[in-house]
């Protein structure tokens, strides 16, 4: 049965009556008639504490939102997640990350295959390895313990990686040097390897496919490197493992598979950061933390299939999310953790929501009449604010917020992390109130200043506070997002596990590296600009310096 377009469905006809009626209501007036909303509208589960209340929502709102979700079938959807069932339409598949997080002795059915069980014997076979790297058991080929791990990857499997090693650092073995490749630009690698020594390195190749250009050819570069600096190819044995779904092009590419870590097709790559895609962050910070981080992912799986919609934080921050975007028109969502080891957590953010959900047809393939996922984005606090926070202040587009912080510091040191967090509880405050032109006189604020100082405040915000970043708690505070972004794609009606749209880039481009490279001027066929920029680039790129426009 085709389901029913969204802004046919009942919920979203109330919503939009609800909007036009009271869209434009004030942050000050919500919070003026109700002295409990700061604490009524809140969530908390699993060590993360969600405060809502500062976003343009009332009851009313909330209940029409989760109105909207239940008739979208956001329940179902999430049971047939849960069971396995290939949501991934178009690519026929099932999404299973849960499964990764799942504890021993537990079952997850996909295809007929209980696939917990796989799961914990690749876990099992990282520890083992992991243990032996980290005791300094498994050396080198010339007898020297590792100390670099190198994670050459992209996309997934590189993004989940840096985030986690940047936000456990402090969980790490800091004897151990973590260097992450991705872009084919040598600069990438040439930096991450000159002052390593190849005796002590390791390069684990995370590829789900085994085929991707970035990866394969960084990995043919690092395997170049190591052959030339040890002067010998049978060193490759000890320096190099894979993790991979592609047993075979592993072993074609010249990898022990016994130094092979699997994992499976339902596990999407911007979803695989708990898998053994996540290898080096269980070097980093051994196979106890690791497995603390999926209890973390665990719970929050846990909290999501089973907590009431308007407990449920996943599905609470997914909702504000659909009703910023779809209602208040947000183009972008801000992502500002308060916490300097999270400073991935944007990029990597980036990529779970806006290849999930950047989808122009629904599930049945009809193309869609309202915005699908925004653009998200971020940096650090409290760096932003002296950048680009005047623009959410005071600029004319809405800029939802989320801001994510901590009870305690790692790093307590002085008054630092009191400045610090005051500025996350100060941003929400100004964003939601802003300052008015009667304030501002109030003050005594000379008159050219007044209409430049004016903040019109009524600016979403969600803050989201752990009382400590432990892996349990990152792993939480990831699962969190990804159901959240489930729960934005079932309401938009989008398949949020695809990802067709890096495909074209990446065929063009392998049809013309032969252009750039050959040596025999090519016929080139394309339109008028591409033409002319290969031929430029041919011109210029064996000449030094630049004379050649001259
Ligand atoms: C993620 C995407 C993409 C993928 C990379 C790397 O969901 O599918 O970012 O992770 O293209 O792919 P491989 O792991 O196959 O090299």
């Amino acid at each position: 049965m085709t389901p029913t377009p969204m802004r046919q469905r009942k919920g979203w006809k109330q919503l939009e009556a609800h909007y036009l009626a009271s869209g434009t209501r004030h942050l000050r007036e919500f919070f003026a008639e109700d002295p409990e909303r700061g604490t009524r509208l809140s969530a908390e589960a699993v060590g993360i504490y969600l405060d809502y209340s500062k976003n343009r929502v009332s009851d009313e709102t909330l209940r029409l939102l989760e109105e909207l979700a239940d008739e979208s079938g956001l329940g179902e959807r999430r049971n047939a997640m849960f069971a396995g069932e290939h949501i991934n339409v178009s690519e026929d598949r099932a999404v299973l990350h849960v499964a990764l997080r799942a504890p021993k002795g537990t079952s997850l059915v996909v295809d007929g295959v209980d696939v917990v069980g796989e799961v914990h014997e690749v876990l099992e076979r990282m520890s083992a390895f992991a243990e032996r790297v980290r005791s300094g058991e498994w050396t080198g080929h010339t007898g020297r313990p590792i100390r670099n791990v190198v994670n050459i990857g992209i996309g997934g499997s590189d993004l989940g990686p840096v985030m986690a090693y940047e936000a456990l650092r402090h969980y790490t073995r800091r004897d151990l040097t973590f260097r992450f490749v991705s872009n084919v630009d040598a600069t990438d690698f040439v930096e991450a390897v000159r002052d390593l020594e190849a005796a002590e390195t390791l390069f684990i190749i995370a590829s789900k496919t085994f085929t991707t250009l970035e990866t394969l050819t960084n990995a043919r570069s690092a395997r170049a490197w190591l052959v030339e600096q040890l002067g010998d190819e049978a060193a490759v044995a000890r320096h190099f493992v894979a993790v991979s779904t592609n047993e075979e092009k592993v072993s074609d590419f010249g990898i022990d598979t016994a130094n092979m870590f699997g994992f499976w097709d339902w596990v999407g790559g911007r979803y695989s950061m708990d898998s053994a895609i996540g290898f080096s962050t269980m070097l980093a910070i051994g196979p106890e933390g690791f497995y603390e981080m999926l209890e973390g992912f665990h719970a929050m799986d846990e909290h999501f299939r089973t907590a009431p919609f308007r407990e449920n934080l996943p599905v609470v921050l997914g909702m504000l999310t659909v009703w910023n975007r779809e209602f208040l028109g947000c183009e972008t969502v801000g992502v500002m953790p308060y916490d300097q080891y999270l400073k991935r957590l944007p990029a990597y953010l980036q990529q779970l929501t806006m290849e999930s959900n950047g989808k122009h047809v629904t599930l049945e393939g009809t193309v869609v009449d309202y915005p699908t996922g925004p653009v998200f984005w971020g940096e650090p606090g409290t760096n932003g604010q002296h950048s680009f926070f005047q623009l959410i202040h005071q600029g004319t587009s809405i800029i939802p917020v989320d801001l994510i912080g901590f009870a305690r510091s790692l790093n307590p040191l002085g008054e630092h992390h009191d400045l610090l967090m005051s500025n996350v509880f100060a941003q929400a405050q100004a964003l939601a109130f802003g300052v008015s032109e009667a304030e501002l006189r109030a003050q005594g604020r000379p008159e050219r200043e007044i209409a430049h100082r004016v903040m019109e405040g009524n600016r979403p915000t969600n803050v989201l506070l752990g009382e400590e970043l432990t892996p349990r708690l990152l792993g939480s505070l990831i699962a969190l997002y990804e159901h959240s972004v489930f729960t934005q794609g079932t309401i938009w009606g989008v398949d949020s596990y695809d990802q067709w749209g890096v495909e074209l880039g990446k065929v063009l481009a392998s049809a013309i590296s032969p252009a750039l490279g050959s040596d025999i001027e090519p016929d080139l066929q394309y339109d008028s600009s591409t033409n002319a920029l290969i031929r430029r680039y041919r011109a210029h790129k064996n000449k030094g310096g630049s004379d050649v426009d001259r």
